[in-house]
């Protein structure tokens, strides 16, 4: 508590010598920073360019719609000159314009699984029945699911040891092969897990979203290269499989009239992510608008492990497939 008094009179003092907006920009930061960690409550921002937040190193995006509400989760990357990627928690955020969000405090730790490294990997959320099952990647520990009865939290660790290990990559030799999961619900009801790097692996998820039902398959790639990052979406009845590919990573994409494929190759969808080797996308639609986000190096002091979350415009061809995406400065909100 001393601490913190002692923070709040020296930025009051800080403020008393700056002009409207600073003042303004300068309590939000200062909110951002020191309250929401001390206290525990939502923390508001207009989201006006990218990277979309500002205030902390954000990675791997994973978007849900609810109602009226997008999800956005994230990965928390530290500041500095990491030399590799270390993040210990993921993040939460919300919005119903895509230019106002909120944050609210952090609602899952990578320690919450007592099973795993404590490494915070990518990750996604979906609703099934009222609940939220949170898959998350732990590096070389495997992938586990966490549930709560909010989008927002906080998250439990649902089984108590990870859903999928390095065991279940059965043509992989990398231990940490196991990462990436990205989760969908078909039409008919059945949920779809697809996760990996290097080879990229899927199963049917069981009803109740924390056991997998049946054979564990690989996504057969036809020899194009994908890296890590898979992410599902459907549109307009074709399957979309967006991934990582190469390295430094672009984002590529295959079409398929069926989940289980066969896919076919479709090249690149996003170029390099500036300042950031690793590229990590979701796709959602919202509001009758489709978007891609995806994270960058882009904010003041990133880099490939201090890196940032952005969000810009999804577009389709009349044939379905995708247009490439253009990455800008000012984002989508305007
Ligand atoms: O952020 C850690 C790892 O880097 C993710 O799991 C990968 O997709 C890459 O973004």
């Amino acid at each position: 508590m001393y601490i913190f008094v002692y923070i709040y009179i020296k930025n009051i003092k800080i403020i008393y010598s700056m002009n409207n907006k600073i003042i303004k920009t300068t309590l939000a930061l200062l909110t951002a920073v020191y309250l929401q960690p001390i206290f525990g409550q939502t923390f508001s921002w207009v989201a006006d360019s990218n990277p979309i937040i500002k205030h902390k190193y954000t990675a791997d995006p994973a978007t849900m719609v609810c109602g009226d509400t997008l999800w956005l989760f994230t990965g928390e990357d530290f500041a500095g000159n990491q030399q590799n990627i270390h993040m210990e928690n993921w993040c939460v955020f919300s919005t119903t314009d895509m230019r106002t969000f909120t944050e609210y405090p952090v609602p899952l730790r990578a320690d919450e699984f007592k099973w795993s490294s404590g490494i915070a990997y990518a990750s996604q959320v979906i609703e099934r029945n009222g609940r939220y099952y949170w898959y998350v990647s732990t590096d070389n520990t495997g992938i586990g699911v966490a549930v709560s009865d909010r989008p927002e939290g906080p998250y439990k660790d649902a089984i108590g040891k990870p859903l999928l290990t390095v065991k279940d990559c059965f043509a992989s030799k990398k231990q940490w092969a196991c990462i990436d999961p990205t989760v969908m619900i078909d039409d008919d009801g059945q949920a779809w897990i697809f996760w990996g790097n290097g080879e990229c692996y899927y199963a049917k998820l069981k009803e109740n979203m924390v056991e997998i039902d049946g054979k564990i398959r690989q996504v057969d790639f036809n020899g194009f290269v994908f890296e890590e990052a898979p992410w599902i979406h459907k549109h307009n009845g074709k399957y979309y499989l967006t991934y990582s590919s190469g390295f430094p990573e672009r984002t590529a994409y295959a079409m398929a009239d069926n989940i289980e494929g066969p896919w076919k190759y479709m090249g690149i969808l996003n170029e390099l992510a500036g300042n950031s080797s690793s590229n990590h996308q979701a796709i959602q639609e919202f509001k009758g608008k489709w978007y891609f986000f995806y994270h960058n190096g882009g904010l003041k002091g990133g880099t490939s492990c201090s890196r940032s979350v952005c969000a810009d415009y999804l577009y389709y061809n009349p044939d379905g497939s995708l247009k490439r995406i253009i990455m800008t400065s000012e984002g989508v909100s305007q």
